[in-house]
């Protein structure tokens, strides 16, 4: 029934525009194949070769594109994610399988223990993952996947299986992960949020002592190539932060990295509304939630907005023992772009924002090709080095949303013009270059393929909040 033949039939005529001179095949089919290799019967690993189990935040952004090829598929990837929900409602960031050798990723199951060191926090006895979280985009990838087959979704009763697995993740994050106090979620680790080396990071990183280079392998040097990727040093913080946290048992609170960053509250306040939406369609009406989402935005602006940089920035918790609150970072990262997501944002932000994103510091329409990750002006700016300054076509999916939302429909097409044709050159680039278009990482990359999907067969010409505050687009 779901052969790639079937998958890549539909619309597959509107990518043509997008096929690279000498290329037998649409984007479309070509986008489709991609994720068909890549599905491993229950889910979709982001790269066969570097990251060959299930990840939280891709699973999400690969269900946005499946939909278009098939919404059971799609159903089925966040389902399995959500089955591997701990009892105190953390999705993992990975979830493990099993026929995977533990040395094709580090680190493997062996390293996080959910089943043992987990167990206070209720992780799963079935299945291995990891302990830390990764951007709740989940509720948002429900609701659009839901909205491609409503009959489907319906007859499945997918919604209402969703749904109280959806509000317990929010619930974890919003109780146990506001460790600012202000209402805000907080990240204990740079692979929450999942720009793993952002410059935003050195400084709160700075204060971590490394474990050892001996005391681990890394595995993604495999298969990756080493400039393109975070250095030895940042691994080493990566694996002390992560020790700690499951030597405590994965309690919440203790830990030296405490975070609150734009992207990861964004998308969290983006869901809130997909689950108001959740809630609306089930019968139970969603207008606290919403109202909820629209307190959320107010905090996400008071807490993190700077308007001398015109753009939000991350608050550093274990910063400065005088502010209360913790600092502000002052490093300009594509994280603080995408707050453009909300549909409650203020429009004097919203005008901030989009001047920023198309200044000197990202150079949106004018000297990039692709939203870079990082300030192309800062002092740590790299163009191949993974968070470090290459763009991303979630960020760049993301933005395109964002402008959209707010009816800035030009910038919106050029984005989206840029991330397809990009997308087709470098054979789904896991990142590229943002001044060259240069494939840098994997290739064959599952979001990349994906969210190209979405942007081939996204209505572009109406407003598109995502359908997050009423309204029947897609
Ligand atoms: C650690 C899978 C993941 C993405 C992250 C990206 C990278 C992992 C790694 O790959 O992180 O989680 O090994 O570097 O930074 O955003 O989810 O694609």
């Amino acid at each position: 029934m779901d052969r790639t033949a079937q998958l890549i039939t539909p619309s597959a005529a509107r990518s043509i525009a997008y096929d690279p001179p000498g290329s037998s095949h649409s984007l479309h089919v070509r986008a489709a194949r991609v994720l068909e290799g890549n599905w491993t019967g229950v889910s979709t690993v982001p790269s066969r070769s570097l990251y060959p189990h299930q990840w939280s935040w891709d699973s999400a952004f690969i269900a946005i594109g499946l939909r278009h090829l098939s919404p059971l598929r799609a159903q089925t990837e966040l389902e399995t994610l959500l089955a591997a929900q701990w009892g105190d409602g953390r999705v993992p960031h990975i979830v493990f399988n099993p026929s995977v050798p533990l040395d094709a990723y580090f680190p493997s199951p062996d390293f996080w223990r959910s089943s043992t060191a987990g167990r206070a926090a209720g992780a799963p006895r079935t299945v291995q993952t990891s302990g830390i979280v990764q951007p709740p985009v989940h509720a948002l990838a429900v609701w659009l996947v839901h909205r491609a087959d409503p009959g489907l979704s319906r007859a499945r009763g997918f919604l209402a299986r969703m749904y109280p697995r959806l509000a317990a993740w929010h619930r974890y994050l919003l109780h146990r992960r506001d460790l600012g106090g202000g209402g805000l979620a907080s990240v204990v680790h740079p692979w929450e949020q999942g720009m793993d080396n952002s410059p935003a990071w050195d400084l709160p990183l700075s204060r971590v002592t490394p474990a050892p280079a001996r005391s681990f392998r890394r595995a993604d040097l495999d298969h990756g190539a080493a400039e393109d990727r975070p250095t030895d040093l940042d691994y080493g913080r990566y694996v002390r932060l992560a020790t700690d946290y499951r030597d405590a048992r994965y309690a919440d609170g203790g830990g030296q990295f405490a975070v609150e960053d734009p992207a990861f509250n964004a998308l969290l306040i983006a869901s809130e509304h997909a689950l108001a939406r959740i809630a609306d369609e089930l019968g139970a009406p969603g207008t606290a939630r919403h109202a909820r989402a629209e307190r959320l935005t107010a905090a996400l602006v008071d807490r993190l907005w700077d308007p001398a940089n015109g753009m939000f920035l991350c608050r550093d918790l274990r910063g400065s023992a005088q502010d209360r609150r913790g600092a502000l970072i002052p490093e300009r990262g594509v994280s603080g772009l995408l707050p453009l997501l909300l549909p409650g944002l203020p429009r004097d932000i919203v005008t901030a924002v989009v001047r920023t994103a198309s200044g000197p510091h990202f150079g949106l329409g004018t000297t990039t090709r692709l939203l870079p990750s990082y300030d192309l002006l800062g002092e740590a700016f790299d163009p191949h080095r993974y968070w470090r300054g290459p763009a991303w076509f979630n960020t760049a999916w993301l933005l395109e949303r964002g402008l959209r939302t707010h009816g800035e429909h030009r910038r919106a097409d050029a984005v989206r013009e840029s991330a397809l044709e990009l997308a087709g050159t470098t054979d789904f680039a896991e990142y590229v270059d943002p001044y060259t278009g240069e494939a840098c990482g994997a290739t064959g990359f599952s979001w990349t393929a994906a969210l190209a999907l979405d942007l081939l067969h996204s209505d572009t010409t109406v407003t598109a909040d995502m359908g997050l505050k009423g309204g029947n687009r897609r």
